[in-house]
């Protein structure tokens, strides 16, 4: 394989502890073959004087080891119609199934262009001819095709880290003609599970009048695209490394000590509208009620990391959370108990381990997602001789592979808040059985494998004439 260049909207130097395991991943895929990874550097451009001529965008490289780190600034104007506007108040919500959240500012999808054509602009002179480019996410779907305007004839492949949606509410978005076609410049195109590949194989056809040549290849607008369920996982060996860490040992044992008396039930996520955290607390709540005994027991500790606050739907999940918290704790706390401990916050990476594992139960409820790296991370860093139990959304990406947790649909209240009740009484060896299957298929299907897997396709994909 020739030189691996990665884009995505933002970069991570992989060097860095605090990176995560698919920057790590990615880093170890690109220090194979002395890559290059190339994104938005997270800063907004000084606009020009006024009167002068508008700054060009400059390309800041970095050299992270073997890899290359290239990055430019985006203007304001740019940043507002492609990050705030079209990608994250059309397309995330569109491809979380919730149109009643888009916003469809006709804007939006001309930023978009112009930002995608923008870094195809200023990653085409950086490319050797027999690099492979491998794009991420839903920021970026129009690359390949602008890459081709310019004349590359490389092999491109895009990884959707979110949902694919049904047929009908992706041909709902205003512009989507234009992705359609757009998704048509890739060789190949990775999706997180076969839901989301049903969805896109109805979709391309119905909507595209693609035709299938078997072997998921399709056929449109001149050219093949093959596309596969490449579900994403997590770095297992990193994330056992730091549970052995002081930090992480020290969270286990204060936490421990510190509710002694009590259950501990998790979670951890983005505040984000996707990620059903008013519906969990709502089933936390229907626990107390229908099941007394957890009262002064039971305590959830919800982490939940701000995200998005320059977008109203983020402000307005915040607030309806932050009023759920405030009630539950206020009808049902004690002087020495509160059933819901809410941080506003980031928990530091090397602590994570340690809070999973002391944790009984690990609430991953969210209303759609397309994997959910929290799920794999929980059962990763449980004691497998006295595991925790994953109750796991339906709906998230996960669920497909993670069988053996207690899955549950979030919107059914009720039904939740009987599986935390089955989860909390579930006997040792039961805890035992599903969490070995958890682990082996944690494991099996990790970030190294997605890696490996996601560019072996790539390669294979016979090219087009
Ligand atoms: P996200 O929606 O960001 O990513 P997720 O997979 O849940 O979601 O988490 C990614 C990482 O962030 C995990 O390693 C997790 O530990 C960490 N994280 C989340 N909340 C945190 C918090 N409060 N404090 C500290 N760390 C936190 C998108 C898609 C997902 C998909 C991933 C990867 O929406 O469906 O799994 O990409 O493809």
């Amino acid at each position: 394989m020739g030189r691996l260049v990665v884009v995505s909207n933002r970069l991570a130097d992989p060097r860095k502890p605090a990176a995560g395991g698919l920057a790590v991943a990615l880093g170890e895929a690109l220090n194979n073959t002395g890559g290059l990874w190339f994104g938005w550097s997270g800063h907004i451009a000084e606009p020009a004087p006024e009167g002068s001529a508008p700054n060009e965008a400059q390309t800041h490289v970095q050299q992270a080891g073997d890899v290359k780190l290239a990055t430019i600034d985006l203007s304001r104007a740019d940043y507002d119609a492609y990050y705030l506007g079209y990608a994250n108040r059309v397309l995330w919500p569109v491809f979380h199934y919730r149109l009643d959240l888009a916003d469809f500012n006709p804007n939006y999808l001309s930023g978009y262009q112009r930002v995608n054509r923008l870094f195809a602009q200023k990653l085409m002179p950086l490319l050797n001819d027999d690099d492979v480019v491998w794009v991420h996410d839903y920021h970026l779907i129009p690359l390949a095709a602008e890459l081709r305007a310019l004349g590359s004839r490389h092999r491109i492949g895009f990884f959707l880290h979110i949902p694919f949606p049904p047929p009908l509410v992706m041909a709902a978005l205003p512009g989507h003609e234009v992705m359609l076609r757009a998704l048509f410049a890739y060789d190949l195109v990775g999706l997180q599970s076969e839901a989301d590949l049903a969805h896109f194989s109805r979709y391309v056809q119905n909507e595209g009048g693609a035709r299938p040549l078997g072997d998921d290849l399709y056929l449109a607008f001149n050219r093949t695209l093959r596309a596969r369920a490449v579900p994403i996982g997590i770095d297992v060996g990193e994330f056992e490394r730091l549970a052995q860490s002081r930090d992480s040992r020290e969270t286990f044992e204060h936490m421990r000590q510190e509710y002694a008396q009590r259950r501990l039930l998790l979670g951890v996520d983005r505040l984000d509208y996707s990620k059903g955290l008013p519906q969990r607390i709502r089933a936390f709540k229907e626990l107390l009620v229908n099941y007394p005994e957890h009262r002064k027991s039971a305590t959830l500790i919800q982490i939940a990391s701000p995200s998005r606050e320059d977008v109203d739907a983020y402000t307005d999940i915040r607030r309806e959370l932050e009023g759920l918290c405030g009630e539950i704790n206020g009808d049902y706390g004690e002087l020495d108990w509160m059933p819901v401990r809410y941080i506003h916050r980031t928990v530091a990476r090397k602590r994570l381990p340690g809070l999973c594992r002391v944790s009984s139960v690990a609430l991953v409820t969210p209303l759609r997602d397309g994997m959910n790296l929290v799920a794999k991370e929980y059962v990763a860093a449980q004691d497998p001789a006295d595991p925790g139990v994953l109750v796991l959304s339906r709906f998230a990406g996960a669920a497909e592979q993670l069988r053996d947790a207690l899955l549950v649909n979030p919107y059914d209240i009720q039904g939740t808040a009987q599986a935390i009740q089955r989860a909390l009484q579930m006997s040792h060896e039961e805890r035992c059985n599903r969490h070995a299957v958890l682990l082996d298929n944690v494991r099996k299907y990790d970030v190294h494998w997605w890696c490996t897997t996601f560019l072996q396709y790539l390669q294979e994909v016979p090219r087009h004439a």
